[in-house]
């Protein structure tokens, strides 16, 4: 693997001032090993409550953020707010903003390169749909979405990459760990190709969909999974476990 290992909790438009507060509490009390990176994404007005509330051991991130600066964009969250609540990281590319809300690879680079320029640090998804893997499309598809990423990334340093196959996403299908294996090499060795070995060894690429408690110890222990995005099993905790 590369880097740390690394947690994300995705909450998207889930929870409660009250429910928050109780995941938080229990995040609180949870004992995290040391050389995991943790962080957790609460929808946007959450977010302030959570600061005020969460250990510093875990970080904060959005789940969106606008394409680039402030102003006259309705409900619109700039990325300078979220930096100024203490927000250092974004989820973008996220399967349900390219599927459900319509972003595309044009739009989601631009706002990686946009975060990144004011030190807001990425978390670039991609990922496949069931008719795209079913056709053999998965590779393509994939280094679609990584190739706008990379025409907008100066830098990787702040770039961690999940694969969340579309099909995995909330279904309860997580993709077995050959099959995220296999992705995660192909994107490694995109990265070698495309950007610099360096990038491809250094860069943390993370896999998302349907990860629980259950399935995460074999999932860790492909050589190329580096972390999870954890979405619908966040929401219960238990999921810091490494193998
Ligand atoms: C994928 C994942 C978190 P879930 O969206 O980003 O969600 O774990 O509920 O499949």
């Amino acid at each position: 693997g590369s880097g740390k290992f690394f947690v994300g909790g995705n909450w998207k438009c889930n929870g409660t001032k009250e429910s928050i507060s109780k995941l938080v509490s229990d995040l609180n009390g949870a004992e995290l090993e040391a050389d995991v990176d943790v962080v957790v994404a609460p929808p946007f007005i959450y977010i302030d409550q959570v600061k005020n509330s969460l250990t510093d051991r875990i970080e904060i991130s959005a789940q969106n953020s606008w394409v680039g600066k402030g102003g006259a964009f309705t409900g619109e969250i700039s990325v300078e707010q979220l930096k100024d609540i203490g927000c250092n990281w974004v989820i973008l590319g996220h399967s349900e903003r390219r599927h459900i809300i319509g972003e595309d690879d044009q739009f989601i680079g631009k706002k990686a390169a946009y975060s990144l320029s004011q030190n807001l640090k990425v978390i670039a998804c991609i990922g496949e749909k069931l008719e795209e893997r079913e056709a053999g499309k998965t590779f393509d598809v994939c280094f679609q979405q990584m190739k706008a990423f990379a025409e907008n990334v100066p830098s990787w340093e702040d770039v961690v990459i999940a694969y969340e196959p579309v099909w995995a996403i909330g279904t309860g299908k997580v993709a077995t760990p050959q099959q995220a294996q296999e992705v995660h090499v192909a994107v490694r060795d995109w990265l070698k190709k495309n950007v610099s070995e360096e990038v491809a060894s250094k860069t943390r690429i993370i896999y998302g969909g349907s990860v629980n408690g259950s399935n995460c110890a074999e999932l860790a222990k492909q050589e190329d999974i580096d972390g999870f995005l954890v979405g619908g099993a966040s929401l219960k905790m238990k999921v810091s476990q490494q193998a």
